[in-house]
């Protein structure tokens, strides 16, 4: 056998045993939600075809020449019974582009499809593309929201990393054939975490927004913003009311944004963002839950204190370490919840809940009262009405 056809098969057998992984609950969790053994998707999901030169004259020692860098942020969506993520991959060049991985049961056995989403630009092209959020819209078609980002035009000679993020939209039925529609226009000098609400509101499309004033600050305009717009083509909306403000001395103080598109409850709209603070040892990215009221979205209900999900052990480590990050959510008929989020911007994981355990998280779990003297009094209060039960 030649060097070549061993490494292949020692390649096939590897990339075998990674899809054959299966994934284990972690036991006893915290009755929220439960934790997995394994990511879901990762850079050796990626299909060798995808990699190497499996040409043995044109790649003699079967070298990789495309490397997959990471897997990480997948958008969510269930059709017909099936789960299906779109992916953020990064190359080894640090360019991002989106493509769909399936499962049957949505906790393991995703494998990405043959070939790579085809996302078709706009006039003025995107140099790097990410984070799409799904919505599946009253309207019919499914939205595909994310981040596209483009080199500041304005960026002083020398200065080869300002840049400008916007919300690039597409729409589709399938997930195989992508409309691209143009750019989001707000009054907001850059956005990202834009998010397309699953409802019509007073006859508008809503949009939740997270203006920025700069590419990696938030700035003053920090904060979830939800804005309302006639059309997804040409898509427009002027006010962008911050329904969802960072806040001084929390997990979301120096910055926030949406997560998937929210989850409608009989309690109201659900939904998951991740909260930033700074720290010596750089940022923190948790993710967070907050409730809206179903006939206004504008008015959020409920804020359960404290972060919902922190990065955790191997977790931790990473492209961009002490992150955690969601745009993915899918609940089926039976009220399952799986939320996709990917950790250290490297890799792709899965929590598992349900509808009922998420709105007795949100709508029992007490707000944050701000101050550590009011902490002290919330925690003796649980303490001593759990004096009945030891
Ligand atoms: O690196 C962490 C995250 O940073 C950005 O998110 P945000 O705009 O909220 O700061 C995004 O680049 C995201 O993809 C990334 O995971």
């Amino acid at each position: 056998m030649s060097q070549f056809q061993q490494r292949l098969a020692m390649l096939r057998a590897e990339s075998q045993e990674t899809h054959k992984i299966e994934n284990q609950p972690v036991l006893p969790g915290n009755g929220i939600f439960s934790r997995y053994s394994h990511p879901v998707l990762t850079a050796a999901h990626a299909p060798l075809e995808w990699r190497y030169d499996l040409n043995p004259q044109s790649n003699p020692y079967l070298m990789e020449r495309l490397g997959i860098n990471a897997v990480l942020n997948p958008g969510a969506i269930s059709l017909n019974g099936k789960f299906y993520l779109v992916a953020r991959v990064e190359g080894n060049d640090r360019k991002s582009f989106f493509a769909v991985a399936e499962s049957d049961n949505g906790i393991d056995g995703f494998h990405f499809w043959d070939k790579p989403c085809q996302i078709p630009e706009t006039n003025d092209p995107d140099t790097n593309v990410y984070d799409m959020r799904l919505t599946k819209h009253q309207d019919g078609w499914i939205y595909g929201l994310f981040c596209t980002e483009r080199k500041d035009p304005k960026a002083p000679a020398g200065d080869e990393s300002a840049a400008i993020a916007q919300c690039g939209i597409v729409r589709t039925k399938d997930l195989k054939t992508w409309q691209r529609l143009a750019d989001l226009k707000t009054r907001s000098a850059q956005q990202r975490n834009v998010v397309l609400h699953p409802e019509f509101v007073d006859g508008k499309y809503a949009l939740y927004t997270r203006p920025q004033d700069s590419f990696i600050e938030a700035g003053k305009g920090g904060g979830i913003g939800m804005a309302f717009a006639d059309s997804m083509e040409n898509c427009q909306v002027e006010l962008e009311h911050v329904i969802e403000p960072k806040t001084y001395h929390t997990i979301k103080e120096s910055k926030n944004g949406q997560g998937p598109a929210p989850l409608k409850t009989n309690a109201g709209w659900l939904h998951i963002a991740h909260g930033v603070r700074n720290t010596a040892a750089g940022l923190r990215y948790v993710l967070y839950c907050f409730m809206t009221d179903l006939s206004d979205p504008l008015k959020v209900t409920h804020r359960p204190s404290g972060h919902f999900l922190a990065p955790e052990g191997a977790e931790r480590v990473g492209d961009v370490s002490n992150v955690v990050f969601s745009n993915g959510m899918v609940a089926t008929e039976t009220g399952e919840v799986f939320i996709y989020y990917a950790s250290s911007d490297t890799r792709c994981h899965v929590l598992k809940s349900s509808v009922d355990q998420l709105v007795d998280y949100v709508v029992n779990t007490p707000q944050d009262p701000l101050t550590s003297a009011a902490c002290v009094q919330q925690r003796i209060a649980l303490i001593d009405a759990n004096k009945a039960f030891n």
